[in-house]
């Protein structure tokens, strides 16, 4: 196993002023719902909840019963009333440098407030829905806020979507209104943006028939006017900033639908996961402040997603204003104009925090530590890691270059549906392993079980199931509640168990490791065994930055295992380092494991999310045709793919 053993205490120092303790597991295990209710109380309520959970129409959940709030209030007014409207609540940075934006609360009010009264003015009312595509400029936040503030749903869909995706999306969603950018900075160079949503909307017979407005922010100044559609399309700057900064909010019931959230699924069109107000306001809240260990008015938090994903939901725009945090926003990549803009950012900035993915990591590693090294990261107290697994290899490596040895690293799991953080180290509270998320937060109950839903030993991979309900839990999928039932409560529909589609398994010591997947877990010869305990494996080789593997269908064994790698800058490859890659994956892991193929590659299909693709890169190991490529980064890369393994 590519699983070490060594386990990581906190320093005495940061367990001595840690926000989170050791007896909040006990406590929350005593009585789960006055544990949430503790937690529902860190928000304003206009008015108090009366229950804590409705369970009595599972897998329909109802959380805080009766309570109501203002999600924007929550995020933002309720610090300016508290005196701290000069806090900067966003430092802004821009793709081109220097062109930033310092937002403080107080600013953030009268913005939210000018777009929720153009949103008004318009003829929304609370429940209506409005589609997001904007790159990551501070006004999609407000936007974002803008909605909360007046009940009006919100679907944000990611700006490198195509014109198709958020086509289906606005359809799903009947959408009244698109929220859009002229342009966006895409690697120093500005790319069109609002003419995918002309493309999208159609005209005539093919017009999407919910879409009243339009409204263009103005960005990289590209000619936007060009399909201006009379009527249908307004700037920005021509209506949300000639209103009013003062808008009265109203209360919405604690079930009120904050945000729809399209994800795809295995199979069919993706389903827009539906999340709730107070339920997932309280979640959110409660994690930021215990697993980042958030010290109000002192640190610097950086989340590095983009906001078309979940993790820019709730720990760029919901979690952190929440908790009146500063925080960074940055627009651009992390190679533009080159490899040291994030730390130049986490120098210039002072980040404390910062909250990435595996495969950002293993980018850094693969530039090199001559890079990081170059920068004073000594402000840095608490790193992060979330979307995937993280191997063991990239752990340590983020502990000792970025972190210096100094910092806990929180390896978060959860997905789109969570709403939140579920299963993580609470850092100061516990030790951490590399590779391990750790084990269920407080109020969280997981558990790993076999097909029947019996507890698998310690050691084994089962599925993970969540097997009470969670505060920040999806509440369905838009106008869809059969396929809900269908997709997370069917599997274990007699226990009544969240079924979250990835294996897991406990260690000796009780550290949880989340697998992947349960459709990466390949089956060779009868053996279960994971992509990303063989992507390890590979990683922990010297020559290699990245590694994919992917299950293809084979004659003799079920599956095969086919790797895709990328080499070390310094790397020579070649047959002998594939037999040598080959040796590794036997030593680390078993015989079994050893893949049938492993093809060196300049690059892995990604999803702007920093997940590895691994269905296309399945089509490829089995000769197919590509299937849906609308959701990559960069569709190009499979190319360079196809050429290097033929
Ligand atoms: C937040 C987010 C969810 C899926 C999830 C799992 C994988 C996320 C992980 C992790 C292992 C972690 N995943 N975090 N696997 N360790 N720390 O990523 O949401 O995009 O919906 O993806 O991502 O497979 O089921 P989402």
């Amino acid at each position: 196993m590519t699983e070490a053993s060594k386990v990581y205490p906190p320093s005495k120092e940061f367990a001595d002023n840690a926000n989170a303790t050791i007896e909040m597991y006990q406590r929350a295990e005593a009585d789960p719902d006055e544990f949430w209710a503790e937690q529902a109380r860190r928000l304003d309520w206009a008015k108090p909840f009366e229950q804590v959970l409705d369970w009595s129409n599972a897998p329909f959940a109802k959380w805080f019963v009766g309570g109501e709030l203002n999600v924007a209030v929550n995020c933002v007014d309720r610090h300016v009333a508290a005196g701290k409207g000069d806090r900067v609540a966003i430092h802004w940075i821009g793709e081109p440098i220097d062109d930033t934006r310092d937002i403080t609360y107080s600013q953030l009010k009268d913005e939210v407030s000018r777009a929720a009264n153009y949103l008004a003015s318009i003829g929304l009312v609370a429940g209506d829905r409005v589609a997001i595509y904007m790159p990551m400029v501070p006004e999609a936040v407000i936007a974002m806020l803008a909605c909360a503030r007046l009940g009006l749903t919100h679907s944000v869909v990611f700006a490198g979507f195509s014109a198709a995706a958020l086509r289906s999306r606005v359809d799903d969603a009947e959408a009244k209104v698109v929220i859009t950018t002229d342009g966006q900075f895409r690697r120093g160079k500005p790319a069109p943006l609002k003419e995918a949503v002309d493309e999208a909307l159609g005209t005539g017979d093919d017009a999407a028939p919910s879409v009243e407005k339009v409204i263009v922010v103005r960005r990289t100044n590209h000619d936007a006017n060009l399909n201006w559609v009379h009527g249908r399309d307004v700037w920005w700057e021509d209506t949300v900033a000639e209103q009013s900064p003062e808008h009265t909010p109203e209360a919405f019931d604690a079930e009120h639908p904050l945000f729809l959230l399209y994800t795809s699924g295995t199979t069919g069109k993706p389903k827009g996961i539906v999340h709730s107000s107070g339920g997932y306001l309280t979640q959110a809240a409660y994690t930021f402040h215990n697993v980042f260990d958030h010290k109000e008015g002192r640190d610097v938090f950086w989340c590095t997603a983009d906001i078309g994903w979940v993790t820019g939901h709730t720990y760029i725009t919901y979690a952190p204003l929440a908790n009146g945090a500063t925080q960074v926003i940055y627009e651009g990549t992390p190679n533009s104009p080159d490899e040291h803009r994030h730390f130049q950012i986490i120098e210039k900035y002072g980040v404390t925090t910062y909250y990435t993915a595996p495969t950002m990591i293993r980018t850094f590693m693969k530039w090199g530590r001559e890079i990081p090294d170059a920068h004073d990261l000594s402000s840095l107290r608490l790193l992060g890691s979330v979307g995937e697994p993280i191997n063991p290899e990239a752990w340590r490596w983020y502990y000792d270059v970025i972190g210096a040895n100094r910092c806990p690293i929180v390896d978060t799991w959860w997905q789109t549906e969570t709403g939140g953080h579920m299963i993580a180290p609470l850092p100061g509270a516990i030790a951490t392993k590399p590779g391990s998320a750790m084990r269920p937060l407080p109020g969280i109950s997981a558990s790993i079980v076999d097909d029947k839903g019996n507890s698998v030993p310690d050691g084994e991979q089962g599925y993970l199931v969540l097997d009470r309900p969670w505060p920040g839990m999806l509440r369905g999928i838009w106008g869809d509640p059969e396929r809900f039932k269908e997709t997370y409560w069917s599997r274990f529909a007699e226990q009544g168990w969240y079924f979250a589609g990835d294996g897991a398994r406990y260690d000796e010591d009780g550290a949880l490791w989340v697998l992947g997947r349960v459709d990466d877990v390949m089956n060779v010869s009868g053996h279960r065994i994971s992509t990303s305990e063989v992507e390890s494996a590979l990683v922990a080789h010297a020559a290699v930055a990245e590694a994919a593997v992917v299950g293809a269908a084979d004659e003799t064994t079920g599956q095969g295992i086919v790797a895709f790698v990328i080499l070390m800058e310094h790397a020579t490859p070649g047959d002998e380092l594939v037999a040598e890659l080959r040796q590794q994956v036997s030593v680390d892991i078993s015989p079994i494991a050893k893949p049938r193929e492993i093809n060196i590659v300049p690059e892995l299909p990604k999803t702007r999310s920093g997940k590895i693709m691994r269905r296309l890169l399945k089509d490829i190991a089995e000769g197919r045709e590509l299937g849906d490529t609308s959701t990559l980064v960069d569709p190009t890369v499979f190319e360079a793919i196809r050429a290097k393994k033929n």
